[in-house]
């Protein structure tokens, strides 16, 4: 499949009730194409004032007796459908329209959207499936729950996977009956207007989806403190995480879910196959340019096998080919923007410093776009910045272990608890590491495969509540309890 290599912007506007409008006061923000540090195009920026316009718009969508609120479930699944089909339809646009805007390479970007195809789907299907339950309660009562929708949700999502993150937090917020105010992060706005527009074609009623792109103090704050939104869904950095968790408390205590970061263990035990344990550690950390929040970013290798994995993992690296992502012989392109690549290239410096073994790589890849090279430590050690701080780079960090134990205590050695893997031969180690490890996402033999009916999510800072699966579809929904009085015979 070929990319367009100059895909045409089509919508840089804000979508509230089915319409792109201006911002409210005019302003607008640039969206830069990474790979050359070019501005692709302006794009109109939400702040408060748009926000309240758009939860407007999302209240009258969700008010009793309207298209929306009436429509039945099964109905609302067939539009879910039809919109995954549009996605499918334009597959190859989106595809490099999020190439242009984010820099990932084009198969990555049409993996992206084959995913969010899937969830979607997944969705379509669930819609008229969220049963409450018949409870036998005591007494002459008819005791029964719903799940209800919450009415308008509010979300605001990064920029690592920014098409597939808008589909993430739209799809089980629409399978429920919720209206939405979602907010693309600043540096990938391209991909969510465009899906607005097939929200639009789908035909979802006005004001259903609302699509403001801005910046998170301004329009992303006044999302998390609107006092209208009931609950709201967030994915980025755990620091901002905490602000919405407290400006939710603060305005009107709506439920939160947060997909935070991660610092996750993969750990390969002595009797592991290599071979697969390479490639599978080499692409868990080097995904997307390292920008993951599921990176295997500490990688626990065991003694025995340590000096040949370390050897053959600089090989893996050193042979990555980086550069334009429009080429499908890259495997990389690069970081999303210059705050992240410098953020990287900071904590590489801050791993040669504090003594770790610099294998490859270590600097910038070129001087134009914000490339870095494919980079890998051994000899890391738990006190190091690298082992601790989330480096959502293409930097690897190998770590030598000698038992079961030891591993499972440095593994846990974090504050953040998102996913992890282990790569074993033998049942028992497996399952002792497994039930000891201190994350919400496992993988053994394997690493960063997924599903749309899988929950996913995070311990400790990590996150709260869960995305896709049954799981991410309850956290839109509140249950409501009801007794009816009956008469004893009809018990
Ligand atoms: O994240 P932010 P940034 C991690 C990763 C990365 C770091 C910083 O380590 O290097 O975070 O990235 C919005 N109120 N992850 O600065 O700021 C913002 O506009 C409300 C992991 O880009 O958390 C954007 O839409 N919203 C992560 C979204 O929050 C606010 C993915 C994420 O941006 C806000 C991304 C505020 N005060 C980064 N401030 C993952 N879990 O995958 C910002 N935002």
């Amino acid at each position: 499949m070929e990319p367009i290599k100059n895909p045409d912007v089509k919508y840089t506007k804000l979508f509230i009730n089915n319409e792109f409008v201006d911002a409210v006061n005019g302003k607008t923000f640039p969206t830069l194409n990474p790979v050359n540090e070019e501005k692709i195009v302006d794009i109109q920026a939400a702040d408060k004032d748009d926000i309240d316009v758009a939860v407007a718009a999302a209240k009258e969508a969700f008010k009793r007796g309207s298209v929306w609120r009436t429509m039945d479930a099964s109905a609302r699944g067939e539009l879910i459908y039809k919109l995954a089909e549009l996605v499918k339809r334009d597959i190859v646009y989106l595809a490099s329209l999020e190439t242009l805007d984010n820099g990932k390479p084009f198969m990555f970007a049409m993996g992206d959207m084959q995913a969010s195809i899937n969830v979607l789907k997944y969705h379509a299907g669930i819609a008229d499936k969220i049963n409450g339950k018949t409870i036998p309660v005591d007494g002459d009562n008819f005791c029964y729950t719903r799940r209800e929708p919450f009415g308008v949700c509010g979300c605001i999502i990064p920029w690592n996977f920014p098409a597939m993150m808008f589909v993430y937090k739209i799809a089980p917020a629409l399978a429920t009956g919720n209206t939405i105010v979602i907010k693309p992060a600043e540096q990938t706005p391209l991909s969510a207007l465009y899906l607005a527009a097939l929200i639009k074609e789908a035909g979802f009623p006005p004001g259903v989806v609302n699509v403001v792109p801005g910046f998170g103090p301004t329009a992303g704050a006044a999302i998390s403190s609107h006092p209208e939104i009931r609950k709201i869904a967030f994915t980025g950095s755990t620091m901002v995480g905490k602000k919405v968790m407290e400006a939710a408390a603060q305005s009107n205590l709506k439920k939160v879910t947060l997909e935070l970061g991660g610092k996750s263990p993969l750990i390969i035990m002595p009797d592991a196959n290599v071979d697969e344990a390479l490639a599978v550690s080499h692409m868990g950390v080097f995904y997307n340019m390292g920008q993951v929040c599921i990176a295997s970013s500490r990688l626990f290798v065991h003694e025995d096998i340590y000096d040949d994995f370390v050897r053959k993992s600089v090989e893996l690296a050193k042979k990555k080919c980086v550069g334009d992502p429009f080429d499908l012989k890259m495997q990389a392109g690069p970081q999303v923007n210059e705050i992240q690549m410098k953020k990287i290239l900071e904590l590489i410096e801050s791993g040669k410093q504090q003594g770790a073994r610099l294998q490859c790589g270590g600097s910038r890849f070129g001087d134009k776009g914000y490339f870095v090279q494919p980079t890998v430590f051994s000899d890391v050690k738990e006190d190091m910045r690298i082992y601790k701080e989330e480096i959502f780079g293409p930097v690897q960090s190998i770590i030598k272990f000698k038992t079961t134990e030891e591993v499972i205590e440095m593994a846990n050695n974090t504050t953040y608890g998102l996913a992890a893997g282990v790569f074993t031969k033998d049942i028992n180690t497996y399952q002792t590491i497994v039930n000891a490890l201190e994350a919400g996402f496992v993988w053994v033999n394997q690493y960063l495969n997924s599903g749309a009916q899988a929950p996913f999510g995070g311990y400790k800072m990590s996150g709260i509540g869960r995305e896709r699966g049954e799981e991410g579809v309850h956290e839109y929904t509140q249950v409501k309890t009801i007794f009816v009085k009956q008469p004893k015979c009809a018990k």
